[in-house]
């Protein structure tokens, strides 16, 4: 851990300086015309954030530091005998702007693996939860009661200098991603399974540890989607509404358990994290719709034109800021054709990714007609019997926790101050909008 600890040293003071610079000669200079539209909708696109750790282009999708997903998954460090990206070298990736070494990797899992103990209390508070409580409630439930250790906030009482705060961010990110599997497994077992979580590896890697824990399916495929799951994941730029939470509240200095925990909260939304779930349904809703029949292309249009015709979205498809098909999905897909073309499920996948696109862009309003993520992962999780689908935002979390954690670390190490946009009221915005 020395060595992340030094990486981020030696760029947390060129950073902040840069900041600074720009903040000093550029402050004034204007990058966007600020319109009624934007006040309005949401902030869409609006370039009023920094975050360090990755960046979406419309076209290419997400690249985290200088990196295409295909080139993560090309370039970073796998698991032995593993075509997959390891999880953890994305992380490294997000918080170093460096590719990581095997060794880097390596040191990074049994870092997490010495950090991973879920105090007794913690699991204890799942227990005292109606069975029926969503997966991503037990699992903001379960950030809260892991607060009361925080060394961010320790530190901060006891009068901690602002050139610390990146230190114990780090420390909490790490017990945090440490921690946040066995969790996740625990909620699993309980709500789903017979309770009992499958006991802790210290000889497998982040994710292949977290498969196991989840105790559905021990075979090494399952393992190595898992790692594919957790890297695709792991961030999505800043703007996003679980990554916003997180760096809004955390401007405040809450710790990175509080912050991510309205993370959490905003994950748990249906226009954001809930969507990977809403899509499986309606894949398995159409797939017993079709009883026997092969899925081609001439039927699954037939039922996008039906869905559409409802007044429904069709679910999986459409971007609000990605203009093609999303590399996430490119990469499930890719992964499918090798581990599972013979799944009934892939197969109608697969004719969803022929008929639809052509669907919508028939129907002319729809500004990417291409799918995402979404409309892929549930598969994959489905095939190796992990079917239970208010469990998959949890899978989400448990990844994303990666990317709001680096950007929380950099965001104390360049100082970045309490958010606080300016709010009017509408007829505020008309008067501006007269006068220009
Ligand atoms: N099916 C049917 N209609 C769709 C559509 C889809 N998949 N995607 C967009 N549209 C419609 C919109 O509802 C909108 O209609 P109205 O003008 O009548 O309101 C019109 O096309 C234009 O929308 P857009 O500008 O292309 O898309 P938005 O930025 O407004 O919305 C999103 C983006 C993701 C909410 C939308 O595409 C959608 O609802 N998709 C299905 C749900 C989904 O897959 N969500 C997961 C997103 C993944 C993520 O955020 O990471």
């Amino acid at each position: 851990m020395e060595n992340m600890k030094t990486k981020i040293a030696a760029l947390a003071g060129e950073k902040s300086a840069f900041k600074n610079f720009l903040l000093k000669y550029h402050g004034e200079r204007k990058i966007q015309g600020l319109t009624v539209e934007m006040a309005i909708n949401g902030a869409r696109a609006v370039k009023s954030m920094v975050t360090e750790t990755s960046d979406l282009d419309a076209n290419l999708g997400i690249a985290y530091r200088h990196l295409s997903l295909y080139d993560v998954n090309k370039d970073l460090p796998k698991a032995p005998g593993g075509n997959v990206a390891l999880p953890e070298g994305a992380f490294w990736l997000l918080v170093t702007g460096e590719e990581p070494s095997e060794e880097e990797v390596h040191g990074l899992t049994e870092e997490l693996h010495k950090r991973h103990e879920v105090p007794k209390n913690v699991l204890d508070t799942l227990d005292t939860l109606p069975l029926d409580t969503h997966p991503m409630t037990q699992l903001s439930v379960a950030m809260l009661a892991l607060q009361k250790d925080s060394k961010f906030n320790q530190q901060y009482q006891e009068g901690m200098k602002k050139d610390q705060y990146w230190v114990y961010a780090l420390e909490d990110a790490l017990d945090i991603i440490a921690k946040i599997p066995t969790i996740a497994a625990k909620i699993y077992r309980r709500t789903f399974q017979d309770g009992v979580v499958p006991a802790y590896d210290t000889n497998l890697d982040w994710a292949a540890n977290f498969a196991q824990m989840l105790g559905v399916n021990q075979d090494a495929g399952f393992k190595e989607a898992v790692r594919l799951y957790l890297m695709l994941h792991a961030d999505h730029e800043g703007g996003n509404v679980s990554a916003h939470a997180t760096h809004l509240v955390g401007s405040a200095l809450s710790d990175p358990y509080y912050a991510w925990a309205a993370g959490l909260c905003g994950l748990a939304g249906p226009l954001h994290g809930l969507a990977n779930q809403e899509c499986l349904s309606w894949l398995l809703d159409v797939q017993k719709q079709l009883g026997d029949q092969r899925p081609t292309k001439e039927l699954l249009t037939e039922f996008a034109e039906k869905t559409l015709k409802e007044g429904k979205v069709i679910p999986g498809f459409g971007h609000a800021v990605l203009r093609n098909t999303d590399p996430r999905y490119m990469l499930e897909r890719e992964f499918a054709l090798t581990h599972c073309t013979h799944d009934p499920l892939f197969q109608l996948v697969d004719a969803c990714y022929h008929a639809i696109p052509p669907v919508l862009l028939k129907q002319g309003k729809v500004k990417n007609p291409y799918p995402n993520v979404d409309a892929h992962s549930g598969q994959l999780m489905y095939f190796y019997n992990l079917k239970e689908q208010n469990f998959y935002t949890v899978m989400f979390a448990v990844s994303r926790t990666l990317g709001v954690m680096a950007q929380y670390i950099w965001s104390r190490a360049i100082g970045l101050p309490i958010e606080r946009p300016k709010s009017v009221p509408l007829e505020e915005l008309m008067n501006l909008a007269k006068k220009h």
